[in-house]
């Protein structure tokens, strides 16, 4: 960047500038060593990074919109490698009988839980899906999310599956968040295959060859868990999946440990879902591998559980560790990876270095986007959130609130506190 060149926009006055310099997903150790810029700058140019130095070598720089942080922290955009974003209806209902004490898979097994958003995404319209999703990505973009993964997975029929995925691809092009997109056509038995898990599963096979010419999808996951899809089915079906040329994840040892996460290492799956019963040769697995751990604890809390992923084990061994709301409907309805943040510093015992690391460049890396997003480095989309926080402990620390100030998407202002706690979205102005 020489000082005659015209930035498009000049961010200047940052109290704290997290780059998430480095090479490859931070494994283990490099998870614990946060590259800080302090007093720093970012200059932006036809939507991507042309500049990033000090506040007092960019003095020197011309830009058409100079943006004043006022001693804040600065961050790549948030990445969310984990999400069922796509889905008719809702599931308040469910809240009592898990007050009551009705467990989650029983919930399912009743012909509740997910199939219930199956059938409410069946008797929705595409249209209607697409404005629903669309009001969760504002809000997701609002929180800072800037990339996001999407799952099908709530119509496991071909009719309903595609019209999830075709959603997808809608919102691709007309919403500002970069979409990633997993089809989980193995995410519950419909109840006309509850006789043949095995038929139903072929279908799902078979469908995959619409989902690749239309190119409608690039991973392709299953939830392992009792009464859903066992370790047997689900290595079979990943390797078929696999052989069709789609990377693969797994929903795994969610909540009973059947071994899901040795799966994913197995398989080399791009990362193993949830762990929360990996067992520890599961994690010293883990650790040897190129498989992000991608740990979901809003579910543990939302379901009321003891139980929560053993983060310090698994950094501690070695792995690449990534946060995630798993925003949908059942297990963890919220849009805000902040509070994530929060939970996973409170329950998993994550420090604020390894905790950025998580939401930013790891969870980039779980879903293949690990060269394109959550580092700010010269050439790279200017994704960015400038932060109502003079320093990066303070977001996690400061629970259950929206702490953005700021977002830009590709260079451009596409969120913005307007009053108090009011972060309005202006992408579409
Ligand atoms: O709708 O309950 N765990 N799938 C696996 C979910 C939670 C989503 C749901
Ligand atoms: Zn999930």
């Amino acid at each position: 960047m020489t000082a005659r060149q015209l930035l498009d926009t000049l961010i200047t006055n940052i109290g704290q500038l997290l780059t998430m310099e480095g090479k490859g997903p931070a494994k283990g150790e490099q998870m614990k060593k946060l590259s800080v810029l302090n007093h720093a700058a970012v200059g932006v140019k036809d939507g991507k990074i042309a500049f990033v130095g000090s506040a007092k070598q960019a003095e020197q720089l011309q830009a058409e919109r100079v943006i004043d942080a006022d001693g804040r922290l600065v961050t790549p955009g948030l990445v969310d490698p984990h999400t069922h974003l796509v889905f008719g209806g809702s599931r308040e209902q469910e809240m009592t009988l898990k007050q009551q004490g009705v467990p989650y898979l029983e919930i399912l097994k009743r012909g509740g839980g997910i199939l219930s958003t199956v059938a409410a995404t069946r008797n929705a319209s595409e249209e209607e899906l697409v404005q629903k999703a669309k009001l969760h990505l504002d809000r997701m973009l609002s929180y800072g999310m800037t990339t996001v993964e999407a799952k099908s997975g709530y119509g496991l029929d071909r009719q309903t599956e595609l019209k999830q995925l075709r959603v997808v691809k809608r919102l691709k092009e007309e919403h500002p968040i970069d979409l990633v997109s997993t089809f989980l056509g193995a995410h519950a038995i419909p109840p006309e295959y509850q006789h043949d898990p095995e038929q139903f599963l072929a279908e799902m096979l078979e469908l995959l060859d619409v989902v690749k010419a239309e190119q409608l999808a690039e991973f392709v996951d299953i939830f392992c868990e009792t009464g859903v899809f066992t370790v047997e089915q689900s290595r079979a079906f990943l390797q078929a999946a696999q052989a069709k040329g789609f990377a693969v994840k797994i929903h795994a040892d969610e909540i009973d440990p059947l071994g899901g996460t040795e799966l994913a290492v197995e398989l080399g799956a791009a990362s193993g879902d949830h762990l929360v019963g990996a067992s520890e040769a599961g994690i010293r697995k883990l650790a040897q591998s190129n498989t992000i751990a991608v740990l979901l604890p809003g579910t543990s809390f939302y379901l009321g559980k003891e139980a929560y992923a053993k983060a310090r084990s698994m950094i501690d061994a070695g792995a690449a560790v990534a946060l995630s709301t798993d925003f949908n409907p059942g297990s963890s309805p919220t849009e805000n990876l902040q509070l994530i943040m929060s939970i996973a510093a409170l329950k998993l015992k994550m420090t604020p270095e390894e905790i950025w690391h998580a939401v930013t460049v790891n969870a980039a890396y779980a879903i293949h986007r690990g060269e394109e997003a959550g580092r700010i480095a010269i050439g790279r989309k200017a994704d960015l959130v400038i932060w109502d926080a003079s320093n990066y402990a303070y977001v996690p620390y400061h629970y259950g609130v929206n702490h953005v100030h700021m977002v830009l998407k590709a260079g451009r202002v596409v969120a913005e506190r307007s009053r108090g706690d009011v972060i309005a979205t202006t992408y579409a102005d």
